[in-house]
């Protein structure tokens, strides 16, 4: 069964997730498709993607799919984790992404979202940062996407409350760039999209990957980052992050100890 469709349309990609059973939760598999998508856009030689899931969903995508982070002594987010992949082949792909969001977006969701070139949503679209609901130790890039994408006291209000914001406040705070509603958000990305089709596709492909490098442009030494590892390992190590993921898994609310 396909969990996303790719429409290719001229100088146009939509891909689509469609895996609503699961919420389209970010399996390898699911992530694999979309990463193929990616090729086959950049393959066709598109100028601008749309990543969406189908018209009408509650959830867009509720994020990392549970069930395939590691139980636990594991790094659940580490370099080769699909999540990590997917986030990069889409701030790396060299044309404008846009991310048409219509429901929830959840966790690593929400980082994908983010991590995406322009964002357009519905009123009813809400938008959550959660390792605290299952006691994930995040990692420092993806702090990073959420840093760039909105003020720091806002990304600390999401990441310690992991409570969802709506689409009206995250257009307050600068998460997203425009509210639309669901019956006129499809013609309004595509009309996008078809604007930054007749630009020059080598200056906004030039534009994009120094906006990444620039954004990304924040110095650590290997002692601060040994130091983070070693605390993220602690966090991975912890029986907080054994119910988390077990928790989810058995229909309950986690009970965490801070140990
Ligand atoms: O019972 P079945 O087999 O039908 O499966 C259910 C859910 O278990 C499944 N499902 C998921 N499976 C794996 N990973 C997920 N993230 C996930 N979410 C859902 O889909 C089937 C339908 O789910 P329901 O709960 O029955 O659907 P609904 O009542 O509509 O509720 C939808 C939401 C999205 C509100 C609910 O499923 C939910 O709270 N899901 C978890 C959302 C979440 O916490 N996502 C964050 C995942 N973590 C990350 O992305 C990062 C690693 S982190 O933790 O760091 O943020």
């Amino acid at each position: 069964m396909s969990l996303v469709r790719v429409d290719i349309d001229g100088l146009l990609a939509t891909l689509t997730m469609t895996n609503q059973p699961k919420r389209n939760a970010l399996s390898e598999a699911m992530i694999n498709e979309v990463l193929a998508g990616l090729d086959e856009a950049l393959a066709a030689k598109v100028r601008c993607v749309i990543l969406r899931a189908e018209p009408g969903v509650k959830i867009w995508s509720s994020g990392h799919d549970i069930q395939e982070l590691p139980k636990s002594h594991r790094d659940p987010l580490g370099w080769s984790d699909p999540l990590r992949v997917v986030i990069r082949a889409i701030e790396e792909f060299p044309a404008p992404i846009i991310a048409l969001i219509e429901g929830g977006v959840w966790g690593g969701a929400c980082e994908v979202a983010l991590a995406c070139d322009i964002i357009v949503a519905t009123p009813d679209s809400t938008f959550a940062i959660t390792p605290a609901k299952l006691g994930v130790p995040y990692n420092v890039t993806g702090l990073l996407t959420f840093m760039n994408a909105a003020s720091l006291h806002t990304v600390k209000e999401m990441a310690f409350t992991a409570r969802p914001i709506d689409a009206e406040r995250a257009l307050l705070v600068g998460l997203i760039n425009h509210l639309r509603q669901a019956d006129e958000i499809t013609a309004f990305c595509v009309e996008m999209a078809r604007g930054i089709e007749k630009l020059a596709p080598l200056a906004i492909a030039v534009m994009k990957e120094e906006l990444r490098v620039l954004a990304s442009a924040h110095s650590i030494t290997p002692r601060m980052f040994e130091r983070v590892q070693g605390m993220r390992r602690k966090v991975y190590d912890s029986t907080d992050y054994e119910e988390g993921v077990k928790a989810f898994k058995e229909k309950r609310p986690p009970v965490f100890l801070g140990e």
